[in-house]
């Protein structure tokens, strides 16, 4: 008897180890902080944005938009990456109102991660940016945020976001049942050793 518990403790923990390993080896990339600030205010617009992630960024098919509260961009120019930032050089902003700063960038295991990140301009600048139609075709990806209905015609440029990699949800399930099968045989050994 004792034995076996051992070798039920043994599967346990290796169902642990499989669990805890899978949450390392498959961790994306999160956004640990950005310039501007998420939900920060600004009188005048910034000449660049950038994000700063905890873990080093891909060089490749990282882009950032900036969208104004008329639905126009105001990126200036593709995203570089260096290191574990990505920034991206913005044209002056136009009216006052809520900005939205919207990510997409590989992560160090090749996962694509995006997001956003919200700014508002408190006094109008003297930028226009460009339609939303004319900024698709460069960077603005299918997680453009188009919050704004400006009936500009959509131009179809939806192309899939083919996002590659090898999903982590069936190592998770997969520890998560070796656990739960190895809870389950311990219970039942208890029950058994009881009487
Ligand atoms: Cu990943």
């Amino acid at each position: 008897m004792r034995l076996l518990y051992r070798q039920l403790l043994v599967w346990l923990v290796a169902g642990l180890a499989l669990l805890l390993g899978a949450g390392t080896a498959f961790a994306h990339d999160v956004l640990t902080a950005s310039d501007p600030a998420n939900g920060a205010s600004l009188a005048t617009g910034p000449s660049k944005v950038t994000l700063t992630f905890d873990l080093p960024v891909k060089e490749y098919f990282s882009t950032i938009t900036v969208v104004g509260p008329d639905g126009n961009h105001f990126e200036a120019g593709p995203s570089t990456v260096d290191g574990s930032t990505v920034s991206a050089p913005v044209q002056p902003l136009g009216p006052a109102g809520g900005y939205t700063v919207g990510y997409r960038i590989v992560s160090d295991d090749g996962h694509p991660v995006s997001g956003l990140v919200r700014f508002t301009l408190t006094q109008a600048g003297p930028g226009h940016g460009v339609p939303a139609a004319e900024a698709a075709g460069s960077s603005a990806g299918p997680n453009a945020p188009s919050a704004t209905g400006s009936g500009s015609g959509g131009s179809g440029s939806g192309s899939g976001s083919g996002s590659g990699g090898i999903p982590a949800w069936p190592w998770i399930l997969g520890g998560v049942l070796l656990v739960a099968a190895g809870a389950a045989i311990a219970l039942r050994l208890g029950k058994g050793a009881g009487d």
